[in-house]
């Protein structure tokens, strides 16, 4: 599909509409690309994460992006990895979507997503990659994007996504 990349690199460098958080429930931080993301927006973003009230695994939140150059933070919550038989795969696909969705609702073309729950939550790469691509190719609107990205930020995933799609 035209409008899907993949790139190898730091998501907080790009230059799109909204890029997506790989965040946990509290919203209040941690490490990770959420910790990256964090240190590159600046402390005004957890000032605006502390004001709302957490989002469950599955969901996601649009904050405003600060000092980062992408002109949002869309922060999706992932599952941990706790065998498969937790609804993961589901979980994980309804943050793909939900991501999307969000993103056409504010008008955003341009959005690039990390490889959500695959570092610290410790979902399995090439799972987390099927799931991840099947999701946004079966997006309905998927056409009106200018631009997908997936930024992954280590050469087993770039291969990954490159051999998938
Ligand atoms: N740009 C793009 N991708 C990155 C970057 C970056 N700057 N830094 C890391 N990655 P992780 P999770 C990749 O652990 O597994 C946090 O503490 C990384 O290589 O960031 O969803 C949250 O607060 C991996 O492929 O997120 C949660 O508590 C991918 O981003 C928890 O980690 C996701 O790894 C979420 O765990």
């Amino acid at each position: 599909m035209k409008n899907i990349e993949i790139i190898n690199g730091d998501i907080t460098e790009l230059d799109v509409d909204v890029i997506v958080n790989a965040a946990n429930e509290t919203l209040l931080g941690g490490g990770g690309v959420d910790g990256a993301i964090h240190e590159k927006a600046g402390p005004e973003l957890l000032k605006e994460c502390q004001s709302l009230s957490g989002c469950p695994t599955g969901e996601v939140i649009l904050t405003e992006s600060y000092n980062l150059i992408a002109g949002a933070i869309i922060h999706a919550v992932g599952p941990k990895w706790g065998g498969g038989q937790n609804n993961e795969s589901d979980l994980l696909e309804s943050c793909y979507f939900g991501a999307l969705e969000l993103a056409l609702e504010h008008g955003f073309r341009t959005i690039a997503f990390p490889n959500i729950s695959t570092g610290i939550y410790g979902y399995p790469k090439i799972e987390a990659a099927i799931t991840a691509t099947s999701a946004v190719k079966s997006f309905e609107d998927l056409a009106e994007f200018e631009k997908v990205i997936f930024c992954c930020f280590d050469e087993e995933n770039y291969k990954i996504y490159s051999s998938i799609l």
